[in-house]
């Protein structure tokens, strides 16, 4: 995942603020993964509330918002600041933590493996180039380029560019650039491209060659993190400008719009969505949707043959790429 969200237009955008940089630090810094969880979820209730929220009892009522969370909008309403944020923000080792986690391919562990041999900066990081992986090098190399969100304009070319070029391979493919651009966000992280083809199936598991289309991109394509069967990682740049990240997975054909859905996201949607299937009897993952059966064991994958599907055997109300966003 990319590491910088875009500022949405969100009335308690302060509240979100401090809540997301808690559950930033409670990732990062502690690896507390359920504690950062509740964090965000609670930024996410507040967020799409919509409305101005004027006390920590008026949040309360709010999903996954507790007493905790409660207490620190009252003290963050009342001061305009939070105490445990002004410490975690003054201790160098949080502060270390950090900026390391915002490096691509570095997560709360290699970051405090990082700190732990005593590096401090990302200079010293370039320095040590042996104590990283290759992944990790090229984040540091580039990390002021993937610090900067990619404008919808650019995204718009990115996409054509690589459409263009894929179909180009064999027209038959089909090429969509998913997250938060699907979305409509008038900037986005990274590039997220979702490729299938009628004739790679789950069941014909006729391989597609990833590392054709990837050629077929040329120059654009300036690194590769990560090459698999059916996930290329890499970095492209349009004319030689910033540096993007790109991500370009094959998808079977019959699983593609569980892809679709899941890497549209937003991964505070799909968790919610995966929460709200739980509770009426199924599982749904990137490569399916299964009843969940009495006995808890998933049974076989149902029929899609578009995103409405996917909400319609769940029974939620459908809802556009545009209002996943929360
Ligand atoms: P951004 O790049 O503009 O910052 O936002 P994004 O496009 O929504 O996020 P992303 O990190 O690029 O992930 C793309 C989609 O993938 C996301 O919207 C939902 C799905 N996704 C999850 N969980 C995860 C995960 O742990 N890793 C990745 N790479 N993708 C995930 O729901
Ligand atoms: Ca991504
Ligand atoms: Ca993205």
């Amino acid at each position: 995942m990319s590491k910088r969200k875009a500022p949405e237009e969100n009335i308690n955008s302060g509240i979100c603020d401090f809540l997301i940089e808690l559950a930033d630090y409670e990732k990062n810094v502690n690896r507390a993964f359920h504690k950062s969880n509740a964090y965000r979820k609670a930024a996410s209730s507040i967020s799409r509330f919509g409305k101005e929220i004027k006390s920590g009892d008026e949040a309360r009522k709010l999903e996954g918002v507790g007493a905790k969370i409660s207490d620190k909008i009252n003290e963050f309403l009342k001061t305009g600041k939070l105490e445990k944020l002004e410490k975690v923000r003054k201790d160098e080792t949080s502060q270390i933590i950090s900026l390391f986690t915002r490096i691509s391919g570095v997560g709360p562990v290699a970051a405090r493996k990082l700190m732990e041999l005593g590096f401090k900066s990302l200079e010293d990081l370039k320095n040590n180039s042996e104590k990283l992986n290759h992944h990790q090098n090229i984040g540091v190399k580039y990390f002021d380029d993937f610090e900067k969100r990619i404008p919808r304009e650019e995204m718009e070319k990115l996409e054509g560019m690589v459409v263009g070029k894929v179909t180009g391979v064999d027209p038959k493919f089909v090429a969509t650039v998913c997250g938060s651009y699907r979305r409509g966000a008038t900037s986005s992280g990274d590039i997220d491209v979702l490729v299938t083809h009628p004739c790679f199936t789950s069941e014909t598991k006729k391989t597609l060659k990833l590392n054709e289309i990837v050629k077929s991109l040329g120059s654009f394509i300036t690194d590769t993190l990560s090459m698999g069967d059916t996930k290329f990682m890499g970095v492209c740049s349009l004319e030689g400008t910033v540096h993007r990240r790109i991500d370009i997975r094959l998808i079977p054909h019959d699983q593609y719009f569980t892809s679709l859905l899941y890497f549209t996201g937003s991964d505070i949607f799909n968790k919610r969505m995966r929460t709200f299937a739980l509770e009426q009897g199924f599982t749904i993952n990137e490569y399916s949707v299964r009843p969940q059966g009495s006995t808890g064991v998933p049974g076989n994958p149902l029929p899609v043959t578009s995103e409405r599907d996917i909400f319609e055997i769940i029974g939620m109300k459908y809802l556009e790429p545009s209002q996943r966003s929360e």
